[in-house]
C-alpha cells in the first residue's frame, strides 16, 4: 500500500534538507511527520504512542544539531520512528519490523545516524557519556552528545550510575528527559512524583526561569560565557539546592521543564544549550500519543504498541492469535497466580515495569498489597524478591527472558548462593518476533542451567504451566525455580485444570516410537507433535518426550532413551550452545552412551527480527524443519 508523505516531508531526505526549512515551517513539518507515522503504523503495526510524543523534539534535535557528527542516543529506541524518517529511511519505513526490513529500534549497522543500538532501556546516558569522553580524548571539542531518555527509562539504575559519573566529568553531554508520566503502563515509583513536583512547582519554576534567561543571554557572550555562567549559577545554586533538585545535586545543570510540543521554543532552547558546556539535563514535558485523539484520550498502555488499527475510527484490528481459542500463556500466568495466592498467603508478585505485558496487573488489582511493579529495575526486582524470600514469603518474580539478562548477578549472588526460594517466571522466552534480536529470549536456558540451587523448567501447555507454578510454591520447596514460556497462546482452550504437583526433574512420554526419539522442552514441543504425525504417514515411527525440566534432567527417562535409541533429535527455542540439547549431550558423555544426536534451536548468531513462526522456520525447528532433521538423521534423502 502506497502511503504518500505530505508536501514538506516529501522533500526531506536527511537532516540537511530539514535545516533548509524556515523555522516558521517547522510546525507544519511536524504535523506531516506525525501524520506519516500514523498512516504507516496504522497499516503495518509497530510502536506508536512514544514516537508521536517526540515528533517536535526529534525535529528540533535534527534541526539544531549537526547529526550524525553530533550524536543522538535514543533510550529504548521505540520512540525513534521520526528520527528514522528524517534520516533517510522514509521510503523504507513501511518495512519497519518486517523480515529484511528496518529494525524497530535504532541500530548501528542500519544507519550512521543511529549512534547506538538499543532495545533494552536506560542505556542512553552511559553510552552518550562514553562517546562524549571519547570525543574529548580525541580533542573533538565541538561534538555534541545527546541522550534522549524517557521518565520510565530514567527509573533504571544504570541511568543513575551514568549520571553519577557524568556529574564529575566536564564533557559535552546533554540529557533530555522526555517526561510523559508513562512507562508502558503508568510510571509508578517515587521518581515520577518527584518529576511531577518539579514540573508543577511555581516557586521553583520562577527561579529556574530567571536563571534560564540569564544563562540564555550569557551564552551569547562567547569565550567568557562559561565563567560568567558559573558565577551566576553559583549565586543561585544555593537556592536551587535548597529546592533539592535531584539532578543539580548530581552536578548536572538542570533546565526546564519545557513544553516538548512547542517545536520553535525547543529549537531556541537547544540552540542556547549548545553553547553551555559540561553535563546538563533538559526536562521536556510531552504527551504520549500526542496528536492522535484516540491515543491521547484513550488507554495509553494500549496505544504503546497497538498493532494495526483503523486510523479513522481508532479501532484496533484483532491479531489472529487473539481470536478466542486457547488463552495466552500470559493470561494463564496472571489468573493462576491469583488463584494460588488466594490459597497461599505467602505468595507475592513482582514485575519490573511489565504489569500489562506479563498480566501481573490482575494480581495488582485484586491484591494490591501483595503485587509490585518496581519500574524498569530488573536487578532490583530480583534482589527485592530475594529479600521477601528471606522472610519466608514466596515471590513470583516475572521477568521477560530477555530482560532477565539484566538481573543475572542478582540471581547468582542474592538468590542461588543463599538458596532462597524465588520463583522466576520468564515470559517471552524464545523468539520475540518483530522486536528482534534485542528482545529475543534466547539465552535463559543456558544462563540458568549452570547455576546451583536453580530448577529450570518449561511447560508444553497451559495445564503444565499451572502445575509448575503450583509445584514451585509448595511448602517444602527450597532454592530458585524458573519457569519459561513464550509469548502468545498455548494449546488448551480448557486451560483451567485442577492443580497437580509435578515431581521435579520428571519428563513425560508424549508418544511411543521405535525409529528415533524427539526430545523437546517447553511449548515448542507442540511442533514435534505435528512432526510425529507427518513422519508416521511416511512410515517413520518417532517417539516424543516432553522433558519439562532442563535441570534437573529426568535421568531415568534419559537412561531409557539412550538404551533404546541410537538417533535422537533435541528441540528447544533457546540457544543451542549451552542449552537443553547441550545438557542431553553432557548426560550422554557423562554416562558413556553413544548416539547420533542432532540439536535444533537458536543458532550461534544474531537472529534478526521477523514473525516468530518464520524465525522458527529459518532456524530449522518448525514442524517441517524438525521432520527434515529426522529424515536426514535416519538416512533418508532430503529434498
Ligand atoms: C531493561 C528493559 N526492561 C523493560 C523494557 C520494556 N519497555 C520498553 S519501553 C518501556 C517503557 C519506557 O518508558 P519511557 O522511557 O518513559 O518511554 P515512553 O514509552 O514513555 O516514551 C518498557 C518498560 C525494556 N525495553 N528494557
Amino acid at each position: 500500500m502506497l502511503i504518500s508523505p505530505g508536501k514538506l516531508l516529501s522533500q526531506i531526505n536527511n537532516p540537511d534538507d530539514l535545516k533548509k526549512l524556515n523555522e516558521s515551517e517547522l510546525v507544519a513539518f511536524c504535523d506531516e511527520l506525525r501524520q506519516y507515522i500514523i498512516d504507516v503504523v496504522s497499516v503495518y503495526g509497530g510502536h506508536f504512542g512514544a514516537s508521536l510524543g517526540v515528533v517536535e523534539l526529534t525535529t528540533a534535535l535534527h534541526y539544531v544539531y549537526n547529526t550524525p557528527n553530533d550524536q543522538l542516543v535514543w533510550d529504548v529506541g521505540h520512540q525513534a520512528y521520526g528520527h528514522k524518517i528524517i534520516t533517510g529511511r522514509r521510503e523504507d519505513f513501511h518495512t519497519n519490523r518486517m523480515y529484511g526490513g528496518l529494525s524497530g529500534f535504532p541500530k548501528r549497522s542500519e544507519s550512521e545516524f543511529d549512534a547506538f543500538g538499543v532495545g533494552h532501556s536506560s542505556t542512553s546516558i552511559s553510552a552518550a557519556l562514553g562517546m562524549a569522553v571519547a570525543s574529548e580524548y580525541k580533542n573533538e571539542k565541538d561534538r555534541q552528545h545527546i541522550a534522549i531518555i524517557g521518565d520510565g527509562a530514567m527509573t533504571g539504575g544504570i541511568a543513575f550510575e551514568a549520571m553519577n559519573q557524568a556529574g564529575v566529568l566536564n564533557t559535552n553531554l546533554l540529557i533530555i528527559l522526555n517526561d510523559n508520566c508513562m512507562s508502558i503502563d503508568p510510571n509508578v515509583g517515587a521518581l515520577k512524583d518527584y518529576l511531577t513536583d518539579i514540573t508543577t512547582s511555581h516557586t521553583y519554576n520562577k527561579v529556574r526561569d530567571e536563571v534560564w534567561n540569564i544563562l540564555g543571554k550569557i551564552s551569547k557572550f562567547g569565550p567568557n560565557a562559561r565563567e560568567i555562567a558559573a558565577n551566576v549559577e553559583n549565586s543561585v545554586k544555593s537556592f536551587l539546592l535548597k529546592q533539592s533538585n535531584l539532578f543539580e545535586s548530581l552536578n548536572l545543570r538542570y533546565f526546564g521543564p519545557v513544553d516538548g510540543h512547542d517545536v520553535n521554543h525547543l529549537v531556541s532552547v537547544l540552540n542556547d544549550l549548545k553553547d553551555i558546556p559540561g553535563p546538563k539535563l533538559l526536562h521536556c514535558v510531552t504527551m504520549k500519543g500526542k496528536g492522535y485523539e484516540p491515543a491521547e484520550t484513550g488507554d495509553q498502555t494500549k496505544w504503546h504498541a497497538p498493532g494495526k488499527f483503523d486510523k479513522l475510527t481508532g479501532e484496533i484490528r484483532k491479531k489472529e492469535y487473539e481470536i478466542p481459542q486457547p488463552p495466552k500463556y500470559q493470561e494463564v500466568f496472571g489468573k493462576t497466580l491469583v488463584e494460588l495466592a488466594e490459597q497461599n498467603e505467602k505468595i507475592m508478585g513482582v514485575t519490573p515495569a511489565m504489569p500489562s505485558g506479563s498480566s501481573l496487573n490482575i494480581m495488582m488489582k485484586e491484591m494490591p498489597e501483595r503485587a509490585f511493579d518496581v519500574d524498569i529495575a530488573e536487578q532490583h526486582a530480583v534482589t527485592f524478591s530475594a529479600g521477601l524470600a528471606t522472610q519466608g514469603l514466596v515471590p513470583f518474580c516475572n521477568i521477560y527472558s530477555t530482560f532477565m539478562q539484566r538481573g543475572y548477578d542478582q540471581v547468582v549472588h542474592d538468590v542461588c548462593i543463599q538458596n532462597l526460594n524465588v520463583v522466576f517466571c520468564l515470559d517471552r522466552a524464545g523468539f520475540a518476533g518483530a522486536d528482534g534480536p534485542t528482545h529475543h529470549g534466547a539465552y535463559d536456558i543456558a544462563y540458568f542451567r549452570c547455576l546451583p540451587n536453580m530448577i529450570v523448567s518449561a511447560p508444553m501447555n497451559e495445564s503444565e504451566l499451572r502445575n509448575l507454578m503450583y509445584t514451585a510454591q509448595l511448602p517444602d520447596r527450597k532454592g530458585a525455580f524458573s519457569i519459561r514460556y513464550p509469548r502468545g497462546q498455548g494449546v488448551m482452550p480448557e486451560w483451567k485444570t485442577k492443580f497437580e504437583e509435578i515431581e521435579v526433574g520428571t519428563g513425560r512420554l508424549i508418544k511411543e516410537g521405535n525409529d528415533i526419539a524427539l526430545l523437546t522442552i517447553g511449548h515448542i514441543g507442540n511442533y514435534a507433535v505435528e512432526t510425529c504425525k507427518t513422519l508416521q504417514k511416511e512410515g517413520i515411527d518417532a517417539a516424543h518426550y516432553d522433558m519439562r525440566f532442563v535441570k534437573p534432567l529426568d535421568e531415568k527417562m534419559l537412561h531409557n532413551i539412550f538404551k533404546k535409541f541410537s538417533k535422537i533429535v533435541t528441540v528447544e527455542d533457546g540457544c543451542v550452545h549451552g542449552g537443553f540439547g547441550s545438557a542431553v549431550l553432557e548426560f550422554m558423555a557423562d554416562h558413556g552412551y553413544s548416539a547420533n544426536v542432532q540439536r535444533l534451536g537458536i543458532p550461534d548468531r544474531i537472529v534478526e527480527h521477523c514473525d516468530q513462526l518464520e524465525l522458527h522456520k529459518e532456524c530449522g525447528f518448525d514442524p517441517e524443519g524438525i521432520a527434515q532433521s529426522v529424515r536426514s538423521l535416519i538416512g533418508l534423502a532430503v529434498e
